[in-house]
């Protein structure tokens, strides 16, 4: 029974993430639909993308909007996210994967994943690959949630087919 009415809620959220990311793949085509035969021509080959783009990984940017207006994402592309060391800025950030929409939506951090501490943002990045076919949430840990929830330094991710 319980995990009926889990299930069920999963599927909702799913629906409700693709459709968002459907939304952004329209609005994607009206405006440029050049750049979308482009992309189509090449649809096989995986991506680099930059989270933030020149932005970055930092405080107070829109991930979300930037995740509906650089979708869609496909399986085997790579997020980078750039962030200073803390031996080279006040606030440092980290990379945390998010477990369901619920934790996503009031950045709670009780059941997250750690992918990258505060020293692996330098360099060349911290590299994530969106190898499986699932919803995945990204966030800011650091401060105890204040830079997802105060900072927007979140985004959700539903990888597509090619
Ligand atoms: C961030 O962008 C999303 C998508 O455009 C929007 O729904 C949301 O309200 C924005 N958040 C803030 C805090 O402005
Ligand atoms: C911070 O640490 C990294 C790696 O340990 C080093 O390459 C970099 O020069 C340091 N930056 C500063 C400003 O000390
Ligand atoms: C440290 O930060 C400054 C700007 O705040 C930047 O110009 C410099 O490249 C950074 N150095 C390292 C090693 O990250
Ligand atoms: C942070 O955001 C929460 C709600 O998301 C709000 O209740 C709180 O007042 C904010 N705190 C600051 C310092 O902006
Ligand atoms: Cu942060």
């Amino acid at each position: 029974m319980g995990s009926l009415v889990f299930s069920g809620k999963a599927l909702v959220l799913i629906l409700f993430i693709m459709s968002i990311l459907a939304i952004g793949a329209m609005a994607n085509k009206e405006s440029n639909w050049n750049y979308d035969w482009y992309r189509h021509q090449n649809a096989n080959q995986p991506k680099k993308v930059v989270v933030g783009g020149s932005e970055n990984w930092h405080f107070g940017f829109n991930y979300t909007d930037w995740a509906l207006k650089n979708g869609p994402f496909y399986l085997g592309d790579t997020l980078v996210f750039n962030y200073d060391p803390p031996n080279n800025t006040t606030f440092p950030h980290s990379v945390y994967l998010l477990p369901n929409y619920w934790s996503f939506l009031k950045c709670d951090l009780r059941w997250a994943r750690k992918i990258a501490d505060v020293n692996q943002g330098g360099g060349q990045g911290f590299e994530f690959v969106l190898r499986r076919w699932q919803p995945y949430y990204f966030a800011c840990g650091e401060s105890a949630g204040f830079h997802c929830r105060n900072g927007t330094m979140k985004f959700p991710v539903m990888p597509l087919m090619h």
